[in-house]
């Protein structure tokens, strides 16, 4: 069984939703980093940078124990072990693979500065707010236009989708209206409909 050391959080809950859809058995380690544990020995000992998501899989590669962090290989991981999520050609799968790093390079570290400066903050950066507001909403632009082109990320639902989703689900957060996406909209509620993404985004609980 998968052991998942995660919080909750939107990298988080990318992998308890990857798990629910793959139908993998797993085993919820909660981390509460508002109290600081992921700078414990134990978790150091499975991330050295001290962040979740991350997960020990004692059926790795080979048959051995394979511990594994950061939520985009994470994905990508488990996608190879089920062959599920991702497209089987080679360019559905690159294509797949851009809008994931599209999400792990720039939506998920934006948004996450917007949530940091309008929510927790010390004080309050009306630039920094302003910096970050600007581009969240041009990466929601982004996302709006590919998915006016398709219905989802990638050619299929995949983990591109997963890791953007609990993203998005943030919004109010980041203070964006989905009304003024409407693309974006129509996709998040293709896939909040999923019993899957449901489960994963209870996580934990
Ligand atoms: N790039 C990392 C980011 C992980 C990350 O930032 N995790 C946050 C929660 S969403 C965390 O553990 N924060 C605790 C801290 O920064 O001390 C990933 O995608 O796994």
């Amino acid at each position: 069984m998968i052991d998942l050391y995660t919080w909750s959080t939107p990298n988080g809950r990318k992998v308890s939703i990857m798990l629910e859809e793959c139908g993998l058995p797993y085993r919820v380690h909660a981390v509460n980093i508002g109290k600081g544990e992921q700078f414990s020995e134990s978790f150091i000992a499975i991330n050295p940078n001290s962040k979740i998501p991350a997960i020990v899989d004692p059926d790795g590669p080979d048959g051995r124990t394979l511990t594994l962090f950061e939520s985009g290989a994470i994905l990508i991981y488990l996608a190879d072990k089920t062959g599920r999520f991702q497209p089987q050609t080679a360019r559905g799968r690159y294509e797949a693979l851009q809008w994931l790093m599209f999400q792990m390079g720039g939506v998920g570290p934006i948004f996450g500065q917007v949530h940091h400066y309008l929510r927790s903050a010390k004080e309050t950066v009306p630039y920094a707010i302003e910096r970050y507001k600007t581009e969240t909403r041009r990466l929601y632009g982004v996302l709006d236009k590919r998915l006016g082109e398709t219905a989802f990320l990638g050619e299929e639902y995949s983990i591109a989708d997963i890791a953007t989703f609990p993203w998005v689900a943030r919004h109010e957060w980041h203070q964006v209206a989905l009304g003024d996406f409407p693309n974006v909209r129509r996709w998040f509620d293709t896939i909040s409909a999923r019993p899957a993404v449901a489960r994963g985004m209870a996580v934990p609980g």
